[in-house]
């Protein structure tokens, strides 16, 4: 899979998707990552590649021509996406459809006060945001779609076991994990996980995972549809928690039923 990243910052960029775990599946053959300097596309001696802003205004906006042609030489894989705050929201989802995507993709990482509009007018494919918030730049936007979707591609280390484990569970936040010591400070790593029943083990996880997302994110227990009456015994079985049945449909008690996470009622 090829990825192109086109940025002001080609260094930083380089040396973070070097040092992770997207470094070692470019290594070994498995991801071509292309990083292009816009600056080569600037056409004057300081290589700028801002201007201040037509109407007037604070700050600089970046022009459109060096990235345009920094762009057509590099001829990237498509979809071209513009990294900013007013893209479309980046989750798994979007993930798993850039991970499948063959041929690749391309990353325009936005700067200063924002990129000349024709830019994502005429040159980009879309716009991806990773979340509602302001960063200076787009780059590390671009490493957390970048490192999102490698790890989801067939052939990158350990993704086998880990992408069956995630549909196993698929829409419910992790149970909880421990390790060695059994004992630490006098916490104690639950029973069941060293009773080497591995049928409880497995349900006592589910029970878990899903005891903590209706707990946390009972957005995402709505997603899915909410409990079927196995998932409603597990519960139960484990933490004792009675799944609250409501005339509204699956939610859980306790939390608001507008949640931070939750999406606004399409009414
Ligand atoms: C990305 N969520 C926030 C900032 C303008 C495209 O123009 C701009 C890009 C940025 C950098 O990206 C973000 C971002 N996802 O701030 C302003």
């Amino acid at each position: 899979m090829r990825i192109d990243v086109f940025t002001i910052f080609p260094d930083a960029v380089d040396r973070f998707v070097s040092a992770s775990l997207v470094g070692k599946a470019r290594r070994a053959g498995v991801l071509d990552i292309r990083v292009h300097d816009l600056r080569a596309g600037a056409g004057d001696p300081h290589r700028s590649v801002d201007d201040a802003p037509f109407g007037g205004g604070a700050g600089m906006v970046l022009a459109a021509d060096p990235i345009f042609r920094v762009v057509e030489a590099a001829r990237p894989p498509r979809p071209l996406l513009l990294l900013g705050p007013a893209g479309r929201r980046f989750d798994q989802d979007s993930a798993r459809d850039l991970a499948r995507a063959k041929v690749g993709f391309s990353l325009l990482c936005g700067r200063y006060e924002g990129v000349d509009q024709r830019v994502a007018d005429h040159l980009c494919d879309g716009e991806l945001s990773i979340g509602d918030y302001v960063l200076a730049g787009g780059e590390t936007a671009a490493l957390v779609v970048i490192e999102a979707v490698v790890r989801l591609v067939p052939g990158v280390m350990g993704n086998e076991a880990s992408a069956a484990e995630e549909s196993f569970a698929a829409g419910l936040l992790e149970y909880p994990q421990y390790t060695r010591p059994a004992s630490y400070r006098g916490w104690e790593v639950p029973e069941v996980l060293r009773s080497g029943d591995h049928g409880r083990v497995a349900r006592w996880r589910l029970a878990e995972a899903l005891r903590r997302t209706l707990e946390r994110r009972p957005d995402l227990i709505r997603a899915r549809g909410g409990l079927d009456p196995q998932e409603q015994a597990l519960l139960e079985e484990f933490s004792g928690i009675a799944y609250p049945q409501e005339s509204r449909g699956p939610l859980p008690s306790g939390g608001p039923v507008t949640d931070a996470h939750e999406e606004p009622d399409a009414s």
